[in-house]
C-alpha cells in the first residue's frame, strides 16, 4: 500500500476521533479548519498526489475523495447534534417558566356607532321590521320634493343641505328619501323596514351636532296600521333598549312628511325621571321624531291613502349612544382617539 493511502488511513481516523469531541458550534468550526479547510491536514495529505506515478494517482485520488466525503458527511452529522446540544443546553440555562401568562394581544373593538347600530336592528328585528339599504346620494325630489317638502318651505331651513356640482344631486340629509325608495320597491304590499345608514348636513360642529352622522328610519305601511300601532312599537324599543319599566311621552311637533308629528322623549335612565344635569331637570330625553306617515308621501310612494296608512320614525345613532353610555361630546366619535373607542365600545 503506498504511503499516502496510509496517511489517509491514519487522517481519517484521527478526523473521526476528533470530531467525536467537538461538542459546540466553535469546535466543530475548529475541527473543520484543521482537517476539511485548503489549510487543514486532508489538503496537505492531497498534496502528495502530485508526487505519485500516473499508475498510482487514480487509485490514491479516488480513495482521497471516499476520506473526504466520509469526513464531510460525518461533520455534517455532528453538527446536526451540536445544534440540538445547544438548544437543549440554552433551554437548561434561560429556566423557561411555561406557567407565565401570555403577553396580551391589543384586539380591535367594533366602533360605537356599530355597536348602537346593531342593537338597535336587532331590536326592531324582533319585531318584524327588515332593514333596507337606501343611498347616501340623492336628489332634492327624494330627499325633499317627495316628502312634502314644497319648494321655498321654511321646513327646508330645519335641515341645512350640502350640494354637489351636479343640479338637483345633494348629500342626504336625513334617511326619510329612503321611505320613497322603499315604498316603491315593494308597493302596494305591507312593508315593515328599517333603513340605517350616514345623514349630512351642513351644520356647525358642535358638543350635539356632527355634519355627518347616523340616523335609523323606520317605516310601517299596512291596511290598518294606527297612531296606537306607532306608540306600542316605540315603547317597547324604549324597554329594550334601555331597559324595562321605561316609560315614553309624546309631545307635537311638526315633519312635513308625518302628520300628526311628534318627538318622542324617554324617561331619564340617569335620574329616572327625578331631574337631573343630563335631562336639564326635566326628567325626560328626547330620543326620536316620529308621526304618521302623511298621505301626500303614501300617494308618492305608491300607496293608495284611502286604503293604507303608516308610521315612520327616525333617530340619530349618535345621540342614542351618548344617552345609552353617558358621552357628553358627539365630536369623540370621529376624532379617531383610541382611548374613547376603547372605553365607549
Ligand atoms: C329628521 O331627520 C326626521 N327625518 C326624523 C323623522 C323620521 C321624523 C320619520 C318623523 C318620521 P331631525 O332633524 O329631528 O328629524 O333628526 C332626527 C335625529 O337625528 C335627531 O333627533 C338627532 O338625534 C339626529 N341628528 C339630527 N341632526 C344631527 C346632527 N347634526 N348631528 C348629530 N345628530 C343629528
Amino acid at each position: 500500500m503506498s504511503d499516502l493511502l496510509q496517511q489517509l488511513e491514519a487522517l481519517q481516523a484521527e478526523a473521526i476521533q476528533a470530531l467525536a469531541q467537538a461538542d459546540s458550534s466553535e469546535a466543530s468550526e475548529a475541527w473543520y479548519r484543521e482537517y476539511l479547510s485548503r489549510q487543514g491536514k486532508m489538503t496537505a495529505v492531497l498534496r502528495g498526489l502530485g508526487q505519485l506515478s500516473k499508475e498510482e494517482r487514480p487509485a490514491v485520488g479516488q480513495a482521497a475523495n471516499t476520506v473526504k466525503v466520509a469526513l464531510e458527511t460525518a461533520l455534517q452529522e455532528r453538527q446536526a447534534m451540536i445544534k440540538q446540544i445547544e438548544i437543549e443546553r440554552a433551554l437548561s440555562a434561560e429556566g423557561i417558566d411555561v406557567t407565565l401568562p401570555g403577553r396580551p394581544q391589543a384586539v380591535g373593538k367594533l366602533h360605537p356607532t356599530t355597536t348602537t347600530m346593531r342593537e338597535i336592528v336587532e331590536i326592531f328585528g324582533q319585531m318584524g321590521f327588515q332593514v333596507y339599504d337606501a343611498r347616501e346620494v340623492e336628489t332634492d325630489a327624494t330627499n325633499f320634493g317627495l316628502l312634502n317638502f314644497l319648494p321655498g318651505h321654511p321646513a327646508r331651513d330645519m335641515q341645512d343641505t350640502f350640494f354637489t356640482t351636479t343640479p338637483d344631486v345633494i348629500l342626504r340629509t336625513h334617511t326619510s328619501p329612503g321611505q320613497i325608495h322603499a315604498m316603491r320597491e315593494y308597493g302596494p304590499e305591507p312593508i315593515r323596514v328599517i333603513l340605517p345608514g350616514k345623514c349630512y348636513r351642513n351644520e356647525d360642529v358642535t358638543a350635539r351636532s356632527e355634519m355627518m352622522f347616523y340616523q335609523v328610519e323606520g317605516l310601517a305601511v299596512g291596511r290598518n296600521i294606527t297612531f296606537s300601532d306607532l306608540k306600542g312599537v316605540l315603547l317597547n324599543f324604549a324597554n329594550m333598549m334601555y331597559g324595562e319599566g321605561r316609560k315614553i311621552r309624546f309631545r307635537k311637533s311638526y315633519f312635513p312628511f308625518t302628520e300628526p308629528s311628534v318627538e318622542v322623549d324617554v324617561d331619564c335612565i340617569i335620574c329616572g325621571g327625578k331631574g337631573c344635569r343630563i335631562c336639564k331637570h326635566s326628567g325626560w330625553l328626547e330620543i326620536l321624531g316620529a308621526g304618521m306617515v302623511h298621505p301626500v308621501v303614501l300617494q308618492n310612494g305608491g300607496y293608495d291613502p284611502a286604503e293604507f296608512s303608516g308610521f315612520a320614525f327616525g333617530m340619530g345613532i349618535e345621540r342614542q349612544t351618548m344617552l345609552k353610555r353617558s358621552v357628553d361630546d358627539i365630536r369623540y366619535f370621529y376624532d379617531n382617539d383610541v382611548r374613547f373607542l376603547d372605553r365607549v365600545a
